[in-house]
């Protein structure tokens, strides 16, 4: 708490402070709550940059799309802001949107009240949350900043195979010994090509990459009482992407019936319902922009992201855990086991998919 309380000192507060604790799941950064008796909580983040590795960049994105999207809401005459939008408190020292002791990295935002995060949604959030981040990249499509790559090439699924290749092939704590691995490594080749589709559509100068959330699992939104969605979090992704980046993750956590580290894989069965409903809030809202396409591609999208996370759970699993955080031994296996199920599930579905936006009235 000591530690705590002496970087808050680096960002101006309201009131003071009553409680540190841990809040939500990520698997990058660290995350805290910190009540006070003042009006606002706040939520201080511990920045990975060991992943993140120039935060500057990542703060300066950050710095943009929340002032870009800031500007809308007000422009639109949009009430209860703060819960729209997340606010960062600049460090009382530099001005910036962070605080760093030359080794860690510190963030401090405005904690939005009354909202919920889910694990799983029903079609009707589903659709909100269609609208939701159809929105966010309508609103950041005519953004005049120039954003990095704060990962560079994060949702390149030829760089992810690449990087599995190599894992393989050193192997270094000889996990693939085991027959399960290896079978698994070599469904992913199989299907390598169709999978890098998008990376082909690219080159090819038919895909534009478009500012992108590139997190949007289920759980970086937040709900309203009445499920509407306020706003997304978690920004450190935000970046040029393929519009295939917010629809697929979005479907690889909310379409899948268990967590992604479960192991209920029978349970496992892609849900159209959920699919259905999201598209339609996203072909809505994001009519003006989206080109046939990327339209036309959206069901691979569904196919591409259960199997991207897979290939890169199971990259980290044969490098020795290096990347994700684990909380056992297996535990990226296991997650490579749920997202494969989810992905086979979604293939066996593609065609209806296929269907589904074909016959979807924004689609004409
Ligand atoms: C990571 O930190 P978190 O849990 O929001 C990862 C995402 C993965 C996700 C899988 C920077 O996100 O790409 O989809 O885990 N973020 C990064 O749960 O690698
Ligand atoms: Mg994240």
């Amino acid at each position: 708490m000591n530690d705590y309380l002496s970087i808050l000192t680096h960002f101006a507060l309201e009131g003071s402070v009553k409680e540190v604790k841990p809040l939500g799941n990520g698997l990058i950064n660290d995350t805290l709550l910190v009540r006070t008796d003042g009006p606002d909580d706040y939520v201080l983040q511990r920045i990975n940059n060991a992943i993140f590795r120039d935060v500057e960049l990542l703060q300066h994105n950050i710095d943009c799309v929340t002032r870009h999207i800031r500007g809308k809401l007000v422009a639109a005459g949009e009430s209860d802001i703060d819960r729209k939008v997340l606010r960062f408190l600049p460090c009382r020292e530099t001005g910036k949107s962070y605080w760093s002791d030359g080794e860690a990295f510190w963030r401090v935002s405005v904690f939005i009240r009354d909202a919920f995060t889910y694990e799983l949604v029903n079609p009707e959030y589903s659709r909100f949350a269609g609208q939701g981040f159809g929105r966010f990249e309508a609103m950041l499509a005519d953004i005049p900043d120039t954003l990095g790559e704060t990962i560079p090439d994060f949702h390149n699924m030829e760089l992810r195979a690449r990087q599995l290749r190599l894992a393989v092939a050193r192997d270094k704590v000889g996990r693939m010994s085991d027959p399960e691995v290896l079978s698994i490594v070599r469904e992913m080749l199989d299907n390598e090509s169709d999978m890098c589709k998008a990376e082909q559509l690219h080159r090819e100068g038919r895909l534009p990459k478009r500012i992108c959330h590139c997190d949007t699992k289920v759980n970086n939104m937040l709900f309203d009482a009445d499920g509407r969605i306020l706003c997304v979090i978690d920004l450190d992704t935000v970046m040029p992407s393929y519009v295939f980046s917010d629809f697929g993750d979005f479907l690889r956590t909310a379409a899948n019936p268990v967590a992604e580290d479960s192991t209920e894989l029978e349970k496992i069965d892609f849900r159209m319902d959920i699919f259905e409903a999201f598209a339609e809030g996203y072909l809505a809202a994001t009519k003006d922009f989206l080109t046939d396409i990327e339209r036309d591609n959206l069901p691979y999208a569904a196919c591409l992201f259960p199997f991207m996370q897979a290939v890169r759970f199971l990259t980290d699993y044969i490098n020795g855990d290096t990347y994700y955080k684990i909380g056992y031994p297996e535990h990226n296996l296991v997650r490579t086991r749920n997202q494969m199920a989810l992905w086979r599930s979604a293939m066996g579905k593609r065609d209806a998919m296929v269907s589904v936006i074909s016959r979807s009235p924004s689609g004409l």
